[in-house]
């Protein structure tokens, strides 16, 4: 009865775990299959407003970012809304405690107007199984938040401009950054019982983004006094839509 207490009682936690109590040690051989799958939802934005410019909350991709338009209404080249897609993913005959890989976080770094992002969302995932007994695989739960930084770019140092998000409550992990334009992702480990963070999975484009130990904005050494200066599609057309539509001119630099 007690074992049963303690397994029913475990949650499920999203970059591994560590944990005090295996099913050896309990003298039982507990294995489940299923899959992971997650929404994303209570946003944090830079500005209230920026809601307006954000997609998906309460799906599993989320995107955000204000485009700006040339004279006939579309995006101009190369921009892009910015967006995280949670992958579902599937474990099989994994034991309580086991870290498994389960699921991936898809990051697209667009190009949009700075200072309409988000800079928040929660990752809100749910494991399905058929394997209920003793421990039940099903319907366990990870509520966890993620930090996003929307880098202004210089153009100068792609690793300063690209734009990353790391686990809010654990900036000790470091940061998952993404180039300019790229789309890549990062392979999430969990885990069924008593957890703790323990650490992070593989990029999956090395070329697209890479893991960084720090959360910190990535300094210029090519520019000694870092000014983030505005793309030529900003001067080009921007500048006289963002003007037209009211928008404060320290969005005209991208993000
Ligand atoms: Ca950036
Ligand atoms: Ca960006």
């Amino acid at each position: 009865m007690r074992r049963k207490t303690i397994l029913t009682s475990c949650g499920l936690m999203v970059f591994g775990s560590m944990f005090a109590l295996t099913p050896s040690a309990m003298g039982i051989t507990v294995l489940g299959s299923g899959t992971i799958s997650a929404t994303l939802d209570n946003p944090i934005y830079a500005a209230p407003e920026n809601s307006a410019y954000a997609t998906g909350v309460g799906t599993s991709k989320f995107s955000w970012g204000y485009l700006i338009l040339d004279p006939n209404g579309q995006p101009y080249p190369g921009d892009s809304q910015s967006s995280i897609e949670f992958t579902s993913g599937t474990f099989s005959n994994v034991a309580p405690a086991e870290i498994f890989t389960g699921a991936r976080l898809q990051f697209h770094n667009g190009s949009y107007a700075g200072g309409t992002g988000a800079t928040g969302i929660d990752v809100n995932a749910t494991s399905s199984s058929d394997d209920h007994i003793p421990f039940d695989f099903n319907g366990q739960h990870l509520h966890v938040g993620l930090t996003i930084v929307n880098t202004l770019n210089d153009g100068i140092d792609p690793m300063h401009d690209a734009d990353f998000v790391y686990i809010t409550d654990h900036p000790e992990y470091g940061s998952f950054r993404v180039y300019e334009g790229g789309t890549t992702y990062i392979d999430l480990k969990f885990a069924f019982g008593s957890l703790i963070f323990a650490g992070v999975g593989d990029v999956g484009d090395t070329q697209s983004g890479f893991l960084w130990p720090t959360i910190d904005i990535i300094p210029n050494p090519q520019l000694p006094d870092p000014q983030p200066v505005p793309e030529p599609l900003t001067v080009a057309g921007g500048a006289a839509a963002l003007s037209a539509l009211g928008l404060a001119s320290a969005r005209r630099r991208k993000a």
